[in-house]
């Protein structure tokens, strides 16, 4: 399944710390490359994965036991791996996808305290050996996030969680960023979107995604 000419970055971090606004920026960053981009979120990316966010973020479904999610999330990720992740690796392309795996390690596992095995097991079944090449990891205060992500939209009902639980989910993305350094990047994204952006570059250039700045012909 690893097996490909093409990038799979993703980008994670609790609400509101800029996920969508930085992919928009990744996009155009790596636009200027000359590569072909498929751009994608979980949960979602396919129709059946659109219908399964629906119902994982509508409060209707308020209680939903967390085994629950979990399958859920990774039933989406299955459809979403064989339609258009999978296919575009293999066509040469960089995906570029608002969260991943991690992000059940850190919701699923940190936030509502699954056991890590349970998700490694699903990873392993779905995933098999495929891994990101480069996660972005964008890290900003809870309460930081949230106000961010409060002042654009009404909360759905993963949102509509105590701080407690952002905390728990805001820790979990630091120690996977710890124990994955190699594919795991840590962006300090507290700060104003420019030095967001300079942080940014830095880390494609280290993944050799894009050329490093300061080899460019301006310098
Ligand atoms: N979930 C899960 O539980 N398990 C899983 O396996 C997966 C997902 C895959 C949907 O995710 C939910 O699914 C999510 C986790 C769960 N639930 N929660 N919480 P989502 O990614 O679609 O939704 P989200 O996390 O709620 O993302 P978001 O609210 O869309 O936030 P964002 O994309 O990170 O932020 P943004 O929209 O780019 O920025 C928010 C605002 O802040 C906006 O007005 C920006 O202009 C502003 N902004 C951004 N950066 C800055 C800086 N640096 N300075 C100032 N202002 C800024």
């Amino acid at each position: 399944m690893g097996n490909y000419n093409g990038k799979f970055i993703t980008l994670e971090g609790i609400e509101g710390v800029g996920k969508t606004t930085n992919r928009d920026f990744i996009r155009s960053v790596l636009e200027t490359t000359g590569n072909a981009i498929v751009e994608t979120r979980e949960p979602g990316g396919t129709p059946l994965g659109e219908a399964l966010r629906e119902l994982l973020l509508h409060h209707r479904h308020a209680g939903m036991c967390a085994d629950a999610e979990l399958l859920m999330m990774f039933a989406a990720r299955a459809e979403h791996l064989d339609k258009v992740i999978l296919p575009a690796l293999h066509a040469g392309k960089v995906v570029l996808c608002d969260r991943f795996t991690e992000a059940t390690y850190a919701y699923q596992g940190g936030g509502r305290g699954l056991n890590d095995k349970k998700i490694a097991e699903l990873e392993t079944w779905v995933q098999g050996d495929l891994r990101p090449d480069l996660t972005i990891i964008l890290d900003a205060p809870v309460a930081t996030g949230r106000q961010r992500a409060g002042a654009r939209s009404a909360p759905d009902r993963i949102e509509k969680e105590e701080n407690d639980f952002f905390e728990r989910v805001r820790h979990t993305y630091l120690e996977l960023a710890r124990h994955y350094p190699n594919r795991i990047a840590l962006v300090d994204a507290s700060v104003a979107l420019d030095k967001v952006h300079d942080q940014i570059v830095h880390v494609l250039a280290e993944h050799g995604i894009i050329d490093s700045p300061d080899n460019s012909p301006d310098k």
